[in-house]
């Protein structure tokens, strides 16, 4: 079945009451019989809502975390192993996203090359390093948050696809003898605090692939493609005969008020963390560790009152950059964690963080399902997405009292 979509704008509202606030009403006849239709116009509207909500029935299913977690990311492994057309429909506009994304990945590095005072492996790149640093201003207007998009996750404020298209193809020399010099290389591996994204190495290591006038983003390419979910958006997916509608959020702080109105009836939530995360500050408050601000969400989501019959699934995600990051050596969990005293190696560290994610839940009978995931690995969430289903199916059916 084809997943469909519904952008749900963060300030639309469901009902229109506009006439009714537009005007008073006195006792006339007239004005009587006004106010009988705009309350029974009301009363259809409702009466509508309810009767669709009831006949799409099905699990109501809500993906929450902080930003940066990879819930878009599992709703695009969705549409690849459940929707009829994948992710073809969304192809052609993610070959700006991904240009975007490799021109942001190479400034933020050339940032901390320079804040970090690391010196150029060949100062005849000073010239490309220059080039690169102007972007900023540049990169700004053409801010990933802001491109025309017929993709729900993506706002439209359009802009002109081919001046971007232009610029990254004149960035390009400058991109590949960068990501070249042993400087940038350097940077990549010791400065951790910089705001890189995750996928900043995969679509540099690619640049010429992505550069070809004829290119056209792959699956993976998609699933590494990095663009902020702004506003709630609806999906519709038949998984094993059943249907789920899917709510994608936006996991920023100042987002995440918009995410209230969608809390009803809600049969499952996935509430998605980056373990990977466990070092790096929060984009918009620095002083806050990532996965302290992930924490503290998932106890106010997991001891919510209009969550007590809602089944919740825990995705410990980003495994493959925690597990590199800790072969590295590059950080310690205690240095994070200064409870945690334990080995800094992965059994240990991952059986500590979801014990610290098991201690917010108040309700000690609430089961929590926790899988550990790599939502940019197809192969481990088609098998991660069956189990979720499975447990989703069998709670369902409890609560039903079916079983
Ligand atoms: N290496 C790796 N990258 C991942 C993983 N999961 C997600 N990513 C990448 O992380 C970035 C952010 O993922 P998104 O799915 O956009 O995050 P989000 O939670 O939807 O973020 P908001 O929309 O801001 O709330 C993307 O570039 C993904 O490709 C993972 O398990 N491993
Ligand atoms: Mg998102």
């Amino acid at each position: 079945m084809t997943p469909t979509s519904n952008n749900h704008h963060v300030n639309e509202d469901p009902i229109n009451f506009s006439p009714l606030l537009s005007g008073t009403f006195s006792n006339s006849r007239k004005d009587q019989k006004r106010a009988k239709a705009i309350s029974d116009a009301i009363d259809k509207t409702l009466r509508a809502d309810k009767e669709r909500k009831e006949k799409e029935g099905g699990i109501k299913l809500l993906i929450l975390g902080p930003s940066e977690t990879g819930k878009t990311t599992v709703l695009k492994q969705l549409k690849l192993l459940y929707g009829r057309k994948g992710l073809d429909s969304e192809r052609q506009t993610y070959r700006r996203v991904v240009h975007l994304n490799a021109m942001k990945a190479i400034l933020a590095l050339a940032e901390g090359l320079e804040q970090a005072h690391i010196p150029l492996e060949y100062p005849k790149n000073e010239e490309h390093l220059e080039t690169v640093l102007r972007l900023e201003a540049t990169l700004k207007r053409y801010s990933i948050t802001s491109i025309g998009f017929t993709n729900p996750a993506i706002p439209r404020k359009i802009t002109d696809a081919k001046a971007e298209t232009d610029m990254f193809v004149e960035m390009v020399p400058a991109i590949k003898a960068l990501w070249a010099d042993a400087g940038i290389q350097q940077t990549y591996r010791t400065c951790t605090q910089i705001a890189i994204q995750d996928s900043a190495k995969y679509f540099l290591d690619e640049i010429d692939r992505i550069a070809e006038h004829d290119y056209i983003p792959t699956d993976d390419d998609i699933l590494q493609a990095r663009v902020r979910t702004l506003a709630v958006s609806e999906h519709i997916f038949n998984i094993d005969n059943v249907t789920y509608r899917i709510y994608d959020v936006g996991g920023q702080k100042s987002l995440r008020k918009y995410w209230a109105p969608y809390f009803d009836d809600v049969d499952a939530i996935i509430f998605m963390a980056a373990l990977s995360a466990f070092d790096q500050p929060c984009e918009d408050d620095p002083r806050l560790n990532r996965l302290q601000d992930a924490l503290a969400l998932f106890n106010s989501i997991v001891n919510h009152k209009l969550f007590d019959q809602t089944s919740i699934i825990l995705f410990l995600n980003k495994i493959d950059i925690f597990q590199r990051k800790l072969e590295e050596g590059s950080s310690q969990v205690s240095k994070f964690f200064p409870e945690y005293r334990g080995v800094n190696d992965y059994f240990s560290t991952t059986v500590f963080f979801q014990y610290r994610f098991m201690q917010q839940c108040k309700d000690l009978q609430k089961q929590v399902y926790t899988h550990f995931t790599h939502a940019t690995d197809t192969n481990q969430m088609r098998v991660i997405v069956v189990a979720v289903n499975a447990i989703i199916q069998r709670l369902n059916l409890r609560s039903s009292g079916l079983l």
